[in-house]
């Protein structure tokens, strides 16, 4: 098989042997980093995400595909080009209490901060309480949150409620594969008003709303 195969294989797979060799050969081939994410990384955990939810899929071996898809960002990373100069505007990122997820969220950082921004990724399964106290501390321009359980739209929903009860107003992105636009621009909208919520499809749209946010 090509290496565009391969690579997408070895998320399937999970197959990190030899992972280093075919990343190297795809941007040797004129792949750019993302692109290589972007086009072929995803497009294997795409697969992964529909043999798990058929049951055709175990979950050691997702966290295995998760694996490769890690281990292939952090070498692909220091090769992506990055804008240079101060930094233009700080997030907050975090994962919502009770999910996992954070391979998009972790996208997310690191695109917006080779775009410039000041990124405190705070981590996974953040309840309110460490987002707000994230915002207390580093006085952020925006808040980013991720999630991508169904559950965690509902707790995105109820962040945002304690979010507004506390009298914060700054602007909050929401991203995750559970979220649509119509419930972060009507419901949630309307339990935070606020600084505003904006729905984030990728990480790319991420970047264009915190320039939009920030700049
Ligand atoms: Co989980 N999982 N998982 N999982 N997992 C999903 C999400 C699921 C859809 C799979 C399925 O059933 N088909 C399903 C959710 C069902 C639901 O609620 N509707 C599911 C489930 C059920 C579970 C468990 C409950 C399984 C179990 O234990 N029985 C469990 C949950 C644990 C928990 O959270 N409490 C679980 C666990 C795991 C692993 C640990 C094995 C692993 C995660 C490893 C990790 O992240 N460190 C895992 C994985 C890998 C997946 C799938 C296969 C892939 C997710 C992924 O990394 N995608 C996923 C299926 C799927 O999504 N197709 C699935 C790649 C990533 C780049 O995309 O995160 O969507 P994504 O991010 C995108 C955009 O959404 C957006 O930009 C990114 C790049 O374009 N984005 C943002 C995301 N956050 C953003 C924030 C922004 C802006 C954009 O600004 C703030």
């Amino acid at each position: 098989a090509n290496v565009e195969d391969r690579l997408k294989q070895r998320i399937v797979d999970g197959d990190r042997t030899g992972l280093e060799d075919d990343l190297a050969e795809a941007m040797a081939a004129g792949w750019k980093p993302l692109d290589i994410i972007n086009n072929l990384l995803l497009e294997g955990m795409k697969v992964v995400g529909e043999l798990f939810g058929a049951g055709k899929m175990q979950l050691p071996f997702v966290l295995q595909s998760a694996e490769t898809m890690k281990t292939s960002v952090a070498f692909l990373e220091p090769h992506m080009e990055k804008a240079d100069g101060s930094a233009k505007a700080t997030i907050v990122l975090a994962t919502v209490k009770g999910d996992v997820h954070d391979i998009g969220k972790n996208l997310v950082d690191i695109i917006l901060t080779n775009n410039g921004y000041k990124v405190h990724n705070i981590g996974i399964k953040q309840p309110i309480g460490d987002i707000m106290k994230a915002v207390e501390q580093y006085k952020p321009d925006a808040v980013g949150m991720s999630g991508l359980l169904v559950k965690s739209t509902v707790i995105m929903r109820e962040n945002l409620e304690e979010m507004k009860a506390a009298g914060l107003s700054v602007p909050v992105l929401l991203g995750g594969a559970a979220l649509t636009r119509k419930y972060v621009e009507e419901d949630c909208l309307r339990a935070y008003g606020g600084g505003g919520v904006a729905y984030a499809r990728d990480a790319f749209d991420g970047l264009d709303l915190m320039s939009k946010v920030a700049d």
